[in-house]
């Protein structure tokens, strides 16, 4: 084994578990299911970051773990493939999204195929396959049929020079990333998804999974439900035009037991009440260029606490506080955000920090209506800062005293009785941007039709008409004119052109290809338009772990029949996969990939055509893995490390175990060339280990050292103590530790003068999850009569005995002031008090106490105690 040619093997090992076909999954098999899920990988032609590798290593050895163990696993991998990064490579070099797809594809299968993956490649899938998004497309017209997909007028960020619409991404501190301009707000129509209206479930249904604290808590956070209470502001002052929607301005607050303190209303730059009533306001002129001058700032610019505070009277017009019958001005103001509660807030400077901010630079007024019981003792003096906290209501009337619990529940039944206000719950949730203007994602299977316009906008006045009920969908009925494309035309194919650069007007690209756009639609035959947004590059990881469990399905699929029956017949299948085990993937994918996709999933679980609510029963993420010098990789430091440069150097399994070794599996580790060299020096190890039981075997007859009994125990003591660690490990991601267990077994293996072939043995089973290729090499080499064909990893998974792995006898460590003065055996759980009581009678401990005062006793529990005088 001393010249151990890892590429040689590994890439044999590789050969045959490809030609055995050993990680296909079967669906039904009767061993008990493990679905393992991987996020899959964005495509880049960067190929492979060693940052996939970590995750991909680490859910492999648990696939391969569980098979040995005796589950049927599925362990599944595709690509994720539409998005902008493509389309801005393929802008740049000329190449199509598609060919530069292909080539994507080629260089990280290679890659991933060389580190010896457990993947079932048999599911393969690619977000940009037809015969993969004709189903998105599908799904997606399911939303628009009940309704949930919907056409909006919203801001999007526009860049003014390259004039395109811009993701977020691409939206670098307000600037376009392509040319450096500053992005506008530009009113653009989009499609919407109407998430919100699963907001409920999907934070109750939390409560029913099993993911990192901190991913449950980004989920809470995103959704942000709150309960507060809606107040009406009856409107007074210039009364003329005054419309009937516009009596009253309400507000949203989680604090109504300031009420008695609010001295200003301040409504968002987009509110209805201000693009109407212009007209009113007696500084119309200051208030247009308040408001055009907040167009040019981002949300996240707004309403950062530490970003000034700024706004704008409107001249002349008041509002009633409802509790006191106050007069109070009304403001714009840049910090209130339009689409959170009704995007008018109630400004009481003494108890809000952003309010006070706007008060102190403006001078309205601070009055404080709450304290604690300790500020009452205190003298009248106007505090320097807002005070946040819940206390006791003070200048507040008949509420005066009360504590702020009580107060918020008696103002809100106060208003309700009169009826103005009640509770209500708010969600920072906004339903979800679903189009983009760019070529490269699944084009939005929507044709509209003039014709068919008229007929759902008369439907939408009369209501009753049956005709048209029949023949409209709920979506065709909200959005008239938009008319789905028919089931048995899907997919809409997105077309090979040579142009594909964003068009000048904010539309996507396809909005130049008239062959593609005049069709004639599907209802009345006449002309008509194709949409031409296509989906975010979310779209087709919002329900990729379905299509690997229907990935066979699918492929048979017959135009004949209906999408929905294909799903409906192989329900069973996602019965028996469903839902997911275990799911890893980056922190950065915890809030809006995982969101969304539990709101398809609960769609088509409303739908009947999955079985459970919640795709997915346990959620992990990795930590990063960043350059040798401490910062994150990138092409612009040159620090970036290439998996296929070190797997060429040490092989696949050195990499493998080196980055299940490098830290705990969810912190973000440095890379580390030093600790490669061990873990290459650990494999070594294991492979010397072998030459003994060779020797052993060869040289029967020859007599050995005889190993003294206490040896053998200990050894026996070690092997079960170490299945028990890595299998439990294993089961809970902690790589890293299950990896020094295995040294530290290794270690004692190599010290003893015979080597057992049970203790060996074990050691193999328990590495080959974490080294594949090395442990079925050495299990073969152990095993000469064995078929190449057959695997490690169809053998079972060591058990231990819990009783053999118990630590009974250690040998107690006695010191005087930090010195071995004495080793005594002692049971494993030993008190401080009976350590002590040990201590004091042995003669050697004697001898240097001399009868000294003993001034500290130090006990660390199962090793030893420090006594110094
Ligand atoms: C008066 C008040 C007094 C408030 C006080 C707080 C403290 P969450 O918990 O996030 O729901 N608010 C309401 N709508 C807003 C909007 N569209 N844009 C910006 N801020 C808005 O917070 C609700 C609180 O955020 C509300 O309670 C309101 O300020 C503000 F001592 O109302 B509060
Ligand atoms: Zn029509």
């Amino acid at each position: 084994m001393e010249n151990y040619n890892h590429q040689e093997i590994e890439q044999k090992w590789q050969r045959l578990w490809e030609e055995t076909k050993i990680y296909q999954a079967n669906d039904f098999d009767p061993r008990p299911k493990q679905y393992i899920l991987i996020e899959f990988p964005y495509l880049s032609g960067d190929g492979l970051h060693v940052g996939h590798v970590r995750s991909y290593s680490a859910l492999d050895a648990l696939s391969r773990k569980k098979r040995m163990e005796g589950y049927n696993v599925l362990y599944p991998i595709g690509w994720d493939a539409f998005g902008l990064p493509t389309e801005n490579y393929a802008l740049k070099t000329g190449i199509h999204p598609i060919d530069i797809t292909k080539k994507n594809i080629e260089l990280f299968k290679r890659q991933l195929k060389g580190l010896g993956l457990s993947f079932d490649w048999s599911r393969e899938i690619n977000t940009s396959d037809p015969d993969y998004y004709k189903w998105t497309q599908w799904i997606f017209l399911k939303f628009y049929e009940k309704g949930l997909a919907y056409v909006a007028e919203i801001p999007i960020n526009w860049c003014p020079s390259c004039k395109i619409g811009l993701a977020n991404e691409e939206v670098i501190n307000g600037k376009c990333e392509r040319c450096g301009a500053s992005v506008e707000k530009q009113e653009k129509k989009q499609w919407m998804m109407k998430i919100t209206a699963y907001a409920d479930r999907l934070l109750q249904d939390l409560e029913t999974v099993d993911y990192l604290d901190k991913i449950k808590t980004q989920q809470i956070n995103w959704i942000g439900r709150s309960q507060g209470t809606v107040v009406k502001f009856k409107i007074s002052g210039n009364s003329r035009a005054l419309s009937a929607s516009h009596q009253f301005i309400e507000v949203f607050t989680t604090r109504i037991d300031t009420l008695f303190g609010v001295t200003a209303l301040v409504l968002a730059p987009e509110h209805k009440f201000i693009i109407d009533n212009l007209s009113l306001v007696d500084n119309r002129q200051e208030v247009e260029k308040y408001i055009k001058a907040s167009k040019k700032k981002s949300e996240l610019e707004r309403t950062d606490l530490d970003k000034e505070k700024t706004g704008a009277p409107l001249k002349g017009v008041y509002a009633l506080n409802p509790i006191n019958g106050e007069k109070v001005p009304v403001w714009v103001g840049d910090y209130v955000i339009a689409t959170y509660g009704g995007g008018a807030v109630m400004v009481v400077p003494a108890h809000d920090k952003r309010d006070y901010a706007l008060a102190q630079k403006y001078g309205l007024e601070i009055r404080q209506v709450i304290k604690t019981p300790k500020q009452k003792e205190e003298t009248k003096k106007e505090s320097e800062q807002a005070f946040t906290d819940y206390g006791f209501l003070v200048n507040s009337g008949e509420f005066n005293g009360l504590p702020s619990e009580k107060a918020i529940e008696k103002i809100t039944d106060w208003l309700e009785r009169r009826d103005l206000g009640g509770k209500a719950i708010h969600y920072k949730l906004r339903d979800w941007v679903f189009s983009r203007q760019h070529y490269w994602g699944e084009p939005i299977p929507l044709i509209f039709c003039e014709n068919c316009k008229k007929l759902a906008e008369k439907f939408k006045i009369q209501n009753s008409n049956s005709e048209i009920k029949k023949e409209f969908s709920q979506g065709e009925i909200l959005n008239p004119g938009w008319i789905a494309v028919p089931e048995k035309d899907l997919p809409v194919e997105l077309p090979y052109v040579k142009k594909y650069q964003p068009s000048q007007t904010g539309e996507s690209p396809l909005a130049n290809i008239k062959e593609w756009v005049e069709t004639k639609c599907p209802k009345c035959g006449r002309p008509a338009r194709r949409e031409t947004d296509t989906m975010p590059n979310w779209a087709g990881s919002n329900w990729y772990f379905l299509a690997y469990c229907l990935a066979t399905q699918m492929k048979e699929f017959k135009s004949a029949e209906s999408f929905q029956n294909i799903f409906l017949k192989n329900k069973d299948i996602l019965n028996y996969w469903l839902p997911v085990d275990v799911y890893n993937g980056g922190m950065e994918h915890t809030t809006l990939h995982l969101l969304y996709s539990r709101f398809w999933h609960k769609f088509l679980f409303d739908l009947g055509l999955v079985p459970n609510p919640e795709p997915y029963a346990r959620r992990r993420s990795h930590g990063m893995v960043l350059a040798e010098d401490g910062r994150k990789m990138s092409k612009s430091f040159g620090n970036v490390i290439n998996p296929d440069e070190i797997v060429a150097a040490y092989g696949a399994d050195v990499l493998r175990v080196y980055e299940m070794f490098m830290g705990p599996f969810d912190q973000a580790i440095a890379w580390d060339t030093k600790t490669i060299k061990g873990v290459d020096r650990f494999l070594a190890k294991v492979r010397n280990l072998i030459l003994k039981i060779k020797n052993k075997k060869q040289k029967i007859q020859i007599k050995d050292k005889e190993i003294s009994k206490t040896e053998s125990d200990k050894l026996e003591q070690l092997k079960h103590q170490t299945i028990k660690k890595v299998s439990q490990d294993l089961d809970n991601l902690r790589f890293n530790t299950a990896v020094a267990a295995l040294m530290e077994y290794v270690n004692q293996l190599s010290a003893v003068s015979r080597l057992s072939t049970d203790h060996f043995e074990v050691l193999i089973l328990l590495l080959a999850p974490l080294a594949p290729h090395l442990s079925e090499e050495l299990w073969h080499q152990l095993h000469p009569d064995l078929s190449e064909k057959q695997s490690v990893f169809q053998e079972k998974w060591p058990e231990f005995d819990e009783e053999s792995a118990r630590q009974k006898q250690i040998e107690l460590i006695i010191q005087i002031n930090g010195k071995i003065r004495d080793k005594i055996a002692a049971e494993v759980d030993i008190s401080e008090d009976e350590a002590k009581k040990i201590a004091f009678e042995s003669p050697k401990i004697q001898k240097y106490l001399m009868g000294k005062e003993i001034k500290k006793i130090i006990f660390v529990p199962g090793k030893l105690i420090n006594l110094c005088p």
